[in-house]
């Protein structure tokens, strides 16, 4: 009832499947890496870790995601820190570092259905022979990313459904048939190739070359704006949009994926839309905090956050599957807006209707070109099998920008269907998901514990026997890698340690520093006292820091400003404002030797600094400036070995 209101825009749109189903439908998804955006997950405290992960992967609970895409470690820095290879050097095979392996196997306990697919960002340096490329030897590269395949499989017991090529960077078609031969020749038939996970050229490639063509499984493109390109389509392949959204997750960022979820269909005949990135668990402070489907970056506090972006999903997610086809419809909606609807083939069906306007639904990119949304009514006729079809069970979301109170997911009263047809008034910013299944579920946990900062007083002896992950709590490796160790004859008490590993510059994704770097603490951290055991293992110019106020990190991570403190094994020491070590504070005689171990306290209050060795004052009163916060940190000077043990902080 709109009283003194224009009439409202009216019009009718049939779904029929007389003429045949439209394409396929392959799910949608959210990737973890690309990278290190599930560091912090990993060391949340139970019973909420477990809620966390029945929000993204349990069917008819929350995001109940289809596909969950996974960074394959590359050792070097893939946005929001570094995440560990199964081959840092070139003998070496371990399949159980980091904590993808970790996540695919929780993903597939709550659905053994999801859809697994791995891609690389980065590669270990021996891969490239010391040039920074992966295509020289693609034999090797080949061999590699089907040691991870098999790797999934003889260890985790996990079947990889589908393998990336080098994300956003160039193709190789030579290298693309090569792994395609390497995959069939061990029977590996099954896991597709999807490329090249960038824009849609790699499609002007393979119109041309048949035999690209026929190892290509999925042209997956990345932020496509829901739009495809004519030669995409005239492969004939699937085209997904393999990475998108990166928005951040308030609202505008829910009306970005409800708007992309539809419309990538509805525009670029796209099949499957997968999210960067799946949880926000990595320290805020890093490149694209919290663009993620939900938040839950604080694993000493337990806290997390449900975000609007996640019940986005469930709109979709828990009422369709892949396998499922879409129907042959043209989706765009009078009034502005889009839907989508979808059928199992076995009478069942699934209606999703987004109305989100310009400026409530920006995504990060690419620039989203000028377009109206009005209030609408909306006839729809259901003919074909979907004749038969008598009530609609109706969930309901609405974006409200005003209160900031917005509605999601709500279940409303079963719509009735009256000689094949139905009506909906349409309000701008509204999802709506009609539909045949009854499975659909909004319920939840009990909220988590409040938020809290970063403990003011945290250590770490890296004491423990059989560490779960290969990597120690909170710290988050900004360059290089770093893992428990274990001294097996060491006869002090450096037998369990944290030690960098990474000892060749990788072939990087984007610009790693030349120095190695992890991260830890609280950004806000102005005054602090970092103490830490170090032993340098690499004799001459082999060299490890601390460092406080710790500015930058992720892809930024080579202009990291803070407050260095570094020894060398050649005796000396340094104080510096920046982790390249060009701006020199203070520099001396320590006496620090490589293979032994020593103490390094740095202690920042105010503008003024000072350290000391082995407990000895070192160096004092030396005056800094910028940066006036940032991350307590560790590293070394080059890709070299080195140890860390019995870190302490005291900070505020
Ligand atoms: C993507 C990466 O693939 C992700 O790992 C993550 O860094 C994400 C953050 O938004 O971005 O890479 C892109 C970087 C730049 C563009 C597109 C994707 N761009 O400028 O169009
Ligand atoms: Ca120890």
């Amino acid at each position: 009832p709109r009283v003194g209101a224009a009439p409202l825009l009216a019009a009718t749109y049939v779904l029929d499947d007389a003429n045949g189903l439209g394409r396929e439908f392959d799910g949608i998804g959210a990737v973890s890496g690309g990278g290190a955006t599930s560091r912090l997950l990993v060391n949340y405290p139970e019973p909420y870790r477990s809620e966390i992960l029945d929000y993204l992967f349990k069917p008819n609970f929350g995001a109940s995601l289809h596909i969950l895409k996974v960074e394959i470690g590359g050792d070097a820095q893939s946005t929001d820190g570094t995440e560990p290879s199964h081959m840092h050097y070139e003998n070496d095979e371990n399949y159980f570092r980091g904590y993808e392996w970790w996540l695919m196997k929780e993903a597939k306990k709550r659905n053994p259905k999801i859809k697994l697919i791995g891609l690389p960002w980065a590669f270990p340096g021996w891969i490239g022979k010391g040039e920074n490329w992966p295509y020289d030897y693609p034999d090797i590269t080949a061999y590699y990313i089907v040691s991870w395949i098999l790797g999934a499989k003889q260890y985790h017991d996990l079947d990889i459904d589908y393998i990336g090529i080098w994300n956003e960077r160039a193709f190789s078609s030579k290298y693309i048939k090569v792994l395609r031969h390497y995959l069939d020749r061990l029977g590996l038939w099954n896991v597709g190739i999807i490329a090249a996970d960038g824009d849609w050229s790699i499609s002007n490639e393979m119109i041309v070359d048949p035999y690209l063509n026929e190892a290509i499984e999925v042209v997956g493109a990345h932020y496509p704006g829901t739009k495809t390109v004519k030669n995409a389509l005239l492969t004939g392949k699937k085209l997904w949009s393999s990475e998108d959204y990166s928005t951040f997750n308030n609202d505008v960022g829910a009306g970005c994926w409800a708007r992309i979820l539809n419309q990538n269909y509805v525009n670029g005949n796209m099949t499957a839309t997968i999210a960067w990135n799946l949880v926000a668990s990595y320290y805020e402070e890093l490149p694209f905090g919290r663009c993620a489907l939900m938040t839950a970056q604080e694993p000493w506090s337990g806290h997390y956050k449900v975000e609007s972006p996640i019940w986005i999903t469930a709109h979709t997610t828990q009422f369709t599957q892949p396998g499922w086809s879409y129907l042959q419809v043209d989706g765009h909606l009078e009034g502005g807006g889009s839907f989508v609807a979808l059928t199992d083939g076995l009478g069942n069906l699934t209606i999703i209707i987004e109305t989100m306007s310009h400026n409530h639904s920006k995504c990060i990119r690419p620039p989203l070109p000028n377009f109206s949304v009005v209030p609408q009514s909306a006839t729809f006729y259901l003919r074909g099998s979907f004749s038969m079809v008598q009530t609609l069970q109706v969930w309901h979301s609405r974006l409200d920008f005003e209160s900031g109170n917005s509605s999601l997911f709500q279940q409303l009263h079963p719509l009735r269907v009256w000689r094949g047809r139905f009506s909906l008034d349409l309000d701008v910013d509204e999802v709506y998901t009609l539909t045949t299944l009854k499975t659909g579920w909004k319920c939840g946990y009990p909220e988590p514990p409040p938020p809290q900062p970063f403990p003011s007083i945290y250590s770490d002896d890296f004491n423990i026997r059989n560490p779960p992950f290969s990597e120690a709590p909170n710290f988050a490796d900004q360059t290089g890698v770093f893992e428990y160790f274990v001294n097996a004859s060491d006869a002090g008490d450096h037998v369990f340690t944290l030690r960098q590993v990474v000892v060749q510059r990788p072939i990087t994704w984007v610009s790693d520093a030349d120095q190695t770097i992890s991260v830890i603490g609280n950004f806000k951290w102005v005054n602090m006292t970092v103490t830490c055991d170090i032993y340098i293992e690499k004799p001459r110019d082999g060299g490890v820091f601390i460092a406080g106020r710790v500015d930058n990190g992720g892809i930024y991570v080579r202009d990291s400003k803070g407050v260095f403190f570094w020894v060398f094994a050649d005796g000396t020491y340094r104080v510096t404002s920046d982790l390249a070590g060009k701006e020199i504070l203070m520099k001396g005689l320590a006496g620090v030797r490589d293979n032994v171990w020593h103490t390094l306290t740095l202690n920042i209050q105010g503008n003024s600094a000072s350290g000391l060795l082995n407990g000895y004052p070192l160096w004092e009163n030396v005056t800094i400036s910028k940066p006036g916060n940032g991350w307590a940190a560790l590293g070394t000077r080059s890709f070299e070995f080195a140890q860390f043990d019995n870190f302490h902080i005291e900070a505020c």
